[in-house]
């Protein structure tokens, strides 16, 4: 069959056999992970280069198709995979064969990973040369470095080395006219001139494609401790994150579980709990050179806790984190999720769940879990018959109400588009979308995503 003009221009920037056109072929770039969200491409290409990637930008431009950006396909507010609604065709940019990593600078700690590079192969290549990537999460095995960057995200060891922002030392992007912008220098001070690296960074793939990352490493630290803490309350767990806070400069991790949510994940990997049953559980974990388990004692100590499970091996470690790193798989196995990633301040963190427990009702069962350190919530609704959007407009506004963001980690996408004024006021909505207009006049990329089109 003789393929169009698009796909023929497609294989021409790509090569043939990169750019996929069998449906089966398609399929799994075509819906999420949550399989809450897909749509049809007309065509999946999976460049090797920058250069390929603006041949590509540029074939698309010509024959009036948007353009999906794709790493891992982790992500989990619609933005990795083709619209529903989008009239136009729809190519998947896949970085699944942009996988190099380059050599470690040592001077500065720097080291290039091309944006198809999974988070694991960063933290491998990181630890083989006695650094750390300082980013981490459940999906490290499929999310991948440009999708990070584009969504700017935060995982568990934000509370001490921050998100992938402060990660970005340098990147090289693919703008929606095919040029290449590549800031690679690497320079901590270089202020000639606009950040383009930091714009790109949580644009979500809809001013530019990153195609390279310049990731800024931190020297390893091997001696772990880490602390299972049974908590009354939300606010008793905040009480706890503040008491510890001052005492552990090296503290690592900080994140809570309530008890819907660790009684899944024991049910769901069939085990019992290392601790008695409590309202919520503080998983504190401290880093350092020298072992850090007296320093986390003497601190849970002084902040009265009189029972915790503590582990400073990998293996007791592991036994403890996988309570928390499951939870995604257990509440997913237990029904399809609502899931919302908020922000709230600490100070109002508590009383945003009592409010959302309150609001959440008509069999709606909320899960709360997260990143107690920064306030970074995830709020996964089982067993709910209201609409979906009843329940984002729900825990969003509630979040908003408490202060707080209506995205913390996960980015807005094509979920959350629709409700961005809540963290966003008009005037800062307009800047974002005169860059837009600036940078993607035809709103190329990742349309829906992050910004509703103009009605
Ligand atoms: C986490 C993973 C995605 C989710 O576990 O920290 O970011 O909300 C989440 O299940
Ligand atoms: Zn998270």
């Amino acid at each position: 069959v003789t393929p169009s003009p698009l796909v023929a221009a497609l294989r021409d920037a790509a090569g043939e056999p990169h750019v996929l056109v069998d449906a089966d072929v398609r399929a799994p770039y075509e819906i999420d992970w949550t399989r809450r969200w897909s749509g049809s491409a007309a065509a999946v290409v999976r460049p090797r280069t920058a250069g390929e990637v603006s041949a590509v930008l540029r074939a698309c431009a010509e024959h009036g198709a948007a353009v999906i950006p794709q790493g891992g396909n982790t992500g989990l507010v619609g933005a990795s995979v083709p619209r529903s609604q989008e009239p136009r065709p729809q190519v998947v940019l896949s970085a699944a064969r942009m996988t190099t990593i380059g050599e470690i600078d040592r001077a500065t700690l720097q080291m290039r990973a091309e944006a198809g590079v999974t988070l694991g192969a960063l933290q491998a290549a990181a630890r083989s040369a006695g650094l750390d990537a300082a980013v981490d999460f459940a999906a490290r095995d499929s999310a991948t470095v440009g999708g990070i960057a584009a969504c700017d995200a935060g995982g568990i060891r934000a509370v001490r080395h921050g998100t992938a922002r402060m990660r970005v030392a340098g990147l090289e992007a693919v703008m929606a006219d095919g040029s290449v912008v590549c800031r690679m220098s690497g320079l901590l001070k270089d202020n000639a001139g606009y950040d383009l690296p930091a714009l790109l960074v949580g644009s979500e793939g809809t001013l530019g494609v990153i195609t390279s990352v310049l990731w800024q490493l931190v020297p390893r630290r091997d001696a772990r401790a880490l602390a299972l803490v049974p908590v009354g309350s939300v606010s008793d767990a905040v009480a706890l994150l503040v008491a510890v806070r001052q005492h552990l400069p090296s503290l690592d991790a900080c994140e809570l579980m309530t008890d819907e949510g660790l009684a899944l994940v024991l049910e769901h990997i069939g085990t019992t709990s290392p601790v008695r049953r409590a309202a919520a559980y503080v998983l504190v974990e401290c880093a350092a050179r020298a072992d850090p388990l007296e320093a986390l004692a003497a601190a849970l100590d002084a902040a009265g806790v009189t029972d915790a499970a503590i582990a400073d091996d990998t293996a007791g470690r592991e036994r403890l984190w996988q309570l928390r790193e499951r939870h995604t798989e257990a509440i997913g196995a237990a029904g399809i999720p609502h899931k919302l990633d908020v922000g709230v301040p600490l100070d109002r963190l508590a009383a945003f769940c009592d409010a959302v427990q309150a609001a959440l009702t008509d069999g709606a069962r909320p899960i709360l879990f997260g990143h107690l350190g920064d306030g970074n919530l995830h709020v996964n609704v089982l067993g709910h018959d209201a609409a979906e959007e009843s329940i984002d407009e729900l825990v969003l506004r509630l979040a908003a109400q408490h202060g707080g963001t209506i995205s913390a980690e996960h980015g807005v996408g094509v979920a959350k588009a629709r409700w961005l004024h809540l963290s966003r006021t008009r005037e800062e909505i307009a800047v974002m979308r005169a860059i837009k207009s600036a940078l993607d006049p035809e709103c190329v990329l990742n349309p829906g995503a992050l910004l509703q089109p103009r009605t």
